[in-house]
C-alpha cells in the first residue's frame, strides 16, 4: 500500500480499536507525523497513564513498550515489530547484577530506564539521564551498582563522588558512541554561532566539550534558549526539533548516527499491528510488580 492509503487505514483502525499511537523522538519522520504523542520513554510512559484509550501502539524499542505496560497493566500495549530492540538494554543480563551484588552486598542497584523489565525487577531504583545524579546522591550508600550505560555511570560517579560499579563493564549505546572529539571540532568550525547539545550516552570526552548535556526531552525544553544548535544524538531528533521550532536552526552532528532498533518500525508495521493486535507486550506479574516499585521510587525521588 502507498503511504496515503496506509495512513487512512491506520486512522480507521485507531478508531475501531480505541487506540492511540505513541512515538519516541528517534522514530522515522513519517511515523512521527502520525503519532498522537511524541517524547522520550519516560514522558511517554507517564502520558500513557492519563490517556483514555484501550490500546497503545508504542513506536519505540521494546524496553520502552515494557515500561509503558508496567505502568499501565490494564491497557494493551503493542510493539509494531519485535525487531525494535535496544542494543544497550540487551547488554545487561540479570546475572551481571547478581554477580555484582555478591561482591557488593550492601550496594543499592540503580538502573537506567534503558533496561529490560527482567533486570528492572532486580533494581532498587531506576533513573533517567536527567535525574540519575540527584537520585544517586540521595541514596544512603557511598557505593552503588549502576547499569547498563557506562558513560552515564561515569557522569554519575564524577558528579556525586560516589563509587559506581558499572554492570556490565562495557555497557554502551553504539549510536552515541559514534560521536568523537573530531565531530565536536568540525561542528565548532562549520557552525561557529551554534551551541552543542549532547546526549549523556555519548563518550565522556565528547560530553566535556558540550554546551549542554541533556536527554531528548531536555533538548526540547532547552532549544528555545538559543537560535542555532548542533545535535549530538540519533539523527531523527533533528526532524523532531525542526518541526517543533521552525525558526531555530538544528544541524545533526553526524548523518550516520541512526538506531537500527528504532528504525525497524515502519508505517506498514503500525498498520499491521493495529490490524492483527500484535505484538502484545506481556510482563509476568511478579516481574512487573518489582519493576514497578523501582520505577515508582524514581518518580518519588525526582
Ligand atoms: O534510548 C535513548 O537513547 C533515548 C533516551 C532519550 O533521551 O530519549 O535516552 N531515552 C530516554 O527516555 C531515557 C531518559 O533519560
Ligand atoms: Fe538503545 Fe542507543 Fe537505540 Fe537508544 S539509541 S534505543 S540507547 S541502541
Amino acid at each position: 500500500m502507498e503511504n496515503e492509503k496506509l495512513i487512512a487505514e491506520i486512522e480507521r483502525l485507531k478508531e475501531e480499536r480505541n487506540a492511540i499511537i505513541m512515538a519516541h523522538n528517534y522514530q522515522l519522520p513519517e511515523v512521527q507525523d502520525i503519532a498522537d504523542f511524541l517524547g522520550d520513554s519516560l514522558e511517554l510512559a507517564r502520558k500513557a497513564v492519563n490517556v483514555d484509550a484501550d490500546v497503545i501502539v508504542f513506536a519505540g524499542v521494546d524496553f520502552m513498550a515494557e515500561t509503558a505496560k508496567i505502568l499501565n497493566p490494564e491497557k494493551t500495549v503493542l510493539l509494531p515489530t519485535r525487531r525494535a530492540t535496544c542494543a544497550m538494554a540487551n547488554m545487561l543480563r540479570p546475572e551481571h547484577i547478581l554477580e555484582a551484588k555478591k561482591r557488593y552486598p550492601d550496594a543499592p542497584v540503580v538502573l537506567y530506564v534503558n533496561s529490560s523489565a527482567e533486570t528492572k525487577a532486580l533494581a532498587d531504583v531506576t533513573v533517567t539521564s536527567a535525574n540519575a545524579v540527584k537520585i544517586v546522591s540521595k541514596l544512603d550508600s557511598d557505593v552503588v551498582i549502576f547499569g547498563p550505560d557506562k558513560n552515564l555511570a561515569y557522569h554519575v560517579a564524577k558528579q556525586t563522588g560516589k563509587k559506581v560499579i558499572p554492570v556490565p563493564e562495557y555497557g554502551h549505546c553504539y549510536v552515541h558512541k559514534k560521536f568523537t572529539v573530531e565531530d565536536v571540532e568540525r561542528a565548532r568550525k562549520l557552525y561557529p554561532n551554534a551551541k552543542l547539545m549532547v546526549h549523556p550516552e555519548c563518550e565522556p570526552e565528547v560530553q566535556e566539550k558540550a554546551d549542554i548535556i541533556v536527554s531528548t526531552g531536555g533538548m526540547i525544553r532547552h532549544a528555545p534558549e538559543h537560535d542555532e544548535w548542533v545535535v549530538f544524538t540519533e539523527r531523527e531528533m533533528v526532524y523532531r526539533l525542526s518541526r517543533l521550532y521552525p525558526s531555530i536552526k538544528f544541524h545533526p552532528a553526524r548523518e550516520d548516527a541512526t538506531c537500527i532498533g528504532m528504525k525497524a518500525i515502519t508505517l506498514n508495521h503500525i498498520y499491521e499491528s493495529l490490524r492483527d493486535m500484535k505484538h502484545a507486550i506481556e510482563v509476568p506479574e511478579e516481574i512487573a510488580e518489582k519493576a514497578r516499585k523501582a520505577i515508582e521510587r524514581m518518580l518519588e525521588m525526582s
